[in-house]
């Protein structure tokens, strides 16, 4: 059965991919960014799909509301909602960190996914059915050097899941929190402020992961049983794992 599928983030990397997906596998797809262009070039790439554009930035509670009930009345029947907007800015260490910076991640990572997701509940609490993915991180279950308020706001994400769900339990309504390691696409490119080389090294002589493979694994578990619920995966790269803890030596 066709589904209505509300994708954020739809301009690149996990979210372009999961969009690609879900429109050639027949659903209607809503796809959304702040970058108009990449939203009209994906609707020009994919013109035998059935696709909505909805331009506007997570971090306006007014323009998230606005967007969400602009929606035509045949795309207003959200079944999915891929909470995935986000970004990480900077590596540096808490002290030497640009304060807008971790303004700026906690606006879109946190408040961005509390302003959809409050736009979106009533459609699929009416209906008694919907199934929200949250874009979580491996950085929101282990702690690296830079991570700071990135990790915090992925941790926050991973609760608000949990949470999520408890209230959510007699609707029918899943939640999943997907917490990917390394993944190639703009995420490094934006973590450094455009620095494609510094980007780059970030997955220098090992396989990352890809948007693709994370639209694979949004896809299948949307395919799941609905008496299935999911609460959370985490995904790495087999090149990655894990370094152990850190000691001072005196
Ligand atoms: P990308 O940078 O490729 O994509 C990020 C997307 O978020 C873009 O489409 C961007 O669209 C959108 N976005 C950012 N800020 C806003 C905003 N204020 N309003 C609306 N849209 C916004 O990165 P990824 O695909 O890698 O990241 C997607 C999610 O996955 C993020 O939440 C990220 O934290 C998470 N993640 C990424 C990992 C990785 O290693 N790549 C690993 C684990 C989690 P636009 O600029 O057009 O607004
Ligand atoms: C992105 C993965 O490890 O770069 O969330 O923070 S990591």
């Amino acid at each position: 059965m066709q589904r209505v599928v509300l994708i954020t983030g739809a301009t690149s990397g996990f979210g372009e991919a999961t969009a690609e997906m879900f429109a050639k596998a027949g659903d209607k797809v809503i796809i959304t960014g702040r970058r108009n262009e990449r939203l009209l070039e994906f609707m020009t790439k994919h013109k035998e799909c059935d696709i909505y554009p909805l331009c506007f930035d997570v971090t306006s509670k007014e323009a998230v509301f606005a967007a969400i009930s602009s929606l035509p009345k045949e795309y207003k029947n959200i079944d999915i909602l891929v909470n995935n907007a986000g970004l990480a800015l900077g590596l540096e260490k808490a002290n030497d960190v640009n304060l807008n910076d971790w303004e700026t991640m906690i606006d879109t990572n946190i408040k961005g996914v509390l302003y959809v997701t409050k736009a979106v509940l009533p459609i699929m609490i009416e209906r008694k059915t919907g199934y929200i993915f949250n874009l979580g991180s491996i950085a929101g279950n282990w702690p690296y050097e830079g991570g700071n308020v990135y990790g915090a706001t992925k941790a926050f994400v991973k609760q608000f899941s949990f949470n999520l769900r408890t209230d959510l339990k007699g609707t029918h309504v899943r939640v999943t929190n997907i917490e990917p390691g390394f993944a190639k696409t703009e995420f490094s490119e934006v973590r450094f402020k455009g620095d494609k080389e510094k980007a780059n090294n970030v997955y220098n002589g090992m396989q990352p992961l890809v948007g693709e493979d994370i639209a694979n694994l949004i896809f299948t578990l949307s395919a799941l049983p609905k008496h299935i619920n999911v609460n959370s995966i985490e995904v790495m790269p087999t090149a990655q794992s894990w370094a152990g803890f850190f000691v001072e030596r005196e």
